[in-house]
């Protein structure tokens, strides 16, 4: 498992909060658990894991070129835009004139709520606000392995929920997956644990899973790997599966507090110097060391964020050149990104394709406007399979699993 590999071949990098990276630039003792046994955390960092809640509050303060210090008396003031305006269209012209061949994407959780599945933070909404259910003393607990230690069975109610399978992937997933199918798409970097990415098409080579996956599992306590479909069957019949060789309890290999990441994770230092686009999607930029990823790109290159709220180094002023921000539903802002590149009705019959080959059943609900999206674009082919109407999807040789990227090839945007 990646954890130990990691262990001989790398430094331990170990997922936590931007309040822990703070400290260790300021030069304070860093903690680094080492008297503890590997991937587990300190009280310090239990500590440093509740001060998330309180950053989570803090609102976006982006700055905003242009306004006006103030308006005449005799005319209402024009009304400053929410956001910078302009970064997306930029971005997009930078891309048409084939300027971003290689392409980086950060994403969070935020690219997934429209497919119906919460994110941390956004207040109401959130796992973090709604964590009742789970009757643990503080909302970062679920993910602490400490605590997972002590008492398994809130995590495993989660991991339940979150289990691939549950739902389908969104306009925005489908969004990076038109940037590979281009040539474009250097890597995705992703925090999400829900395997979306994967489902929609994306390749593996072109995926990293910063906070791991699902997809297999093992012993939280002496890493002995566990059959990934038996750890799932045991927490979806709400048992605990245990290891067959020291009992303790096995867990999903998602990255907890404290824990190494994967060491994919560390194709990073070559990626990020190789980008002439970074795109940030649907993140608070709250966990390290992923968060630092996107000062990791070389300088004037563009970083485009997309999300809800400035986060990051986009809520400093003044901003760096290079920086752009198109703050709103993502769903809505990808959307506009793909029809300002002239990608939307690619896009949508990639959907189509994917959707209509997916052997897994579809969810009950797609809460978002993109949700909706897909089942209009589904039910347009007939009783959600098959019917006139329909956008016709791409060629199959483009849109199955043989589809290759064409990154050396690729002359840049189609359109
Ligand atoms: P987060 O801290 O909850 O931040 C999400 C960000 O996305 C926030 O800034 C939101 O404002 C923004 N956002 C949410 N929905 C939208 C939307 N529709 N449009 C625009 N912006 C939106 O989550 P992060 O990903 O930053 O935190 C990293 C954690 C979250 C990782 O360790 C994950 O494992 C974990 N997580 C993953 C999932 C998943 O796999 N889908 C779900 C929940 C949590």
């Amino acid at each position: 498992m990646s954890r130990r590999v990691s262990q001989a071949a790398v430094p331990r990098v170990t997922r936590s909060s931007t309040s822990q990276a703070r400290q260790r630039q300021l030069g304070e003792p860093q903690d680094t658990g080492a008297a503890l046994p590997r991937g587990r955390p300190s009280d310090s960092a239990l500590a440093q894991d509740l001060s998330l809640m309180s950053m989570s509050e803090q609102k976006a303060t982006s700055s905003r070129r242009g306004r006006p210090a103030k308006a005449p008396a005799h005319r209402p003031p024009p009304r400053a835009p929410a956001t910078p305006r302009g970064g997306l269209h930029t971005v997009a012209r930078m891309m048409k004139a084939g300027r971003c061949r290689n392409v980086l994407v950060v994403a969070g959780a935020g690219i997934s709520t429209g497919s119906g599945i919460p994110d941390f933070r956004t207040p109401g909404t959130g796992l973090y606000a709604n964590l009742e259910k789970y009757n643990i003393p503080y909302p970062e607990a679920i993910f602490n392995i400490d605590f997972f230690s002590s008492d398994p069975r809130p995590f495993l109610s989660l991991a339940k929920e979150l289990y691939p399978g549950r739902h389908r992937p969104n306009y925005i997933h489908y969004f990076i997956r038109m940037l590979h199918h281009k040539g474009l798409l250097l890597r995705v970097y992703t925090q999400n644990i829900d395997g979306l990415e994967q489902m929609c098409g994306i390749p593996e080579e072109k995926l990293v899973e910063a906070h791991g996956s699902f997809a297999s599992a093992s012993c939280h306590l002496c890493y002995t790997p566990f059959p990934a479909q038996e750890a799932k069957k045991a927490i979806m019949n709400d048992s605990v599966p245990t290891c067959g060789f020291c009992q303790a309890t096995v867990k999903p290999d998602v990255v907890f507090f404290g824990e190494d990441l994967p060491q994919k994770y560390f194709l990073h230092s070559k990626d990020f110097p190789k980008a002439d686009l970074l795109i940030i999607m649907g993140t608070s930029l709250q966990i390290e060391p992923f968060a630092s990823l996107v000062d990791s790109v070389r300088p004037g290159v563009p970083r485009l964020l997309l999300n809800r709220d400035a986060v990051g180094p986009f809520l400093r002023a003044p901003r760096r050149r290079g920086d752009y921000m198109e703050l709103g539903d993502l769903g809505l802002t990808v959307r506009t990104l793909a029809q300002t590149l002239g990608w939307h009705s690619d896009i949508q019959g990639l959907m189509a394709a994917q959707e209509h080959a997916s052997a897994t059943p579809w969810p009950d609900t797609l809460p978002s406007v993109i949700g909706q999206e897909i089942a209009n674009v589904s039910a347009t082919r007939g009783t959600m399979e098959s019917g006139p109407g329909a956008p016709e999807p791409i060629s199959s040789e483009e849109s199955d699993e043989s589809e290759t990227d064409r990154g050396s090839t690729c002359s840049g945007p189609s359109n």
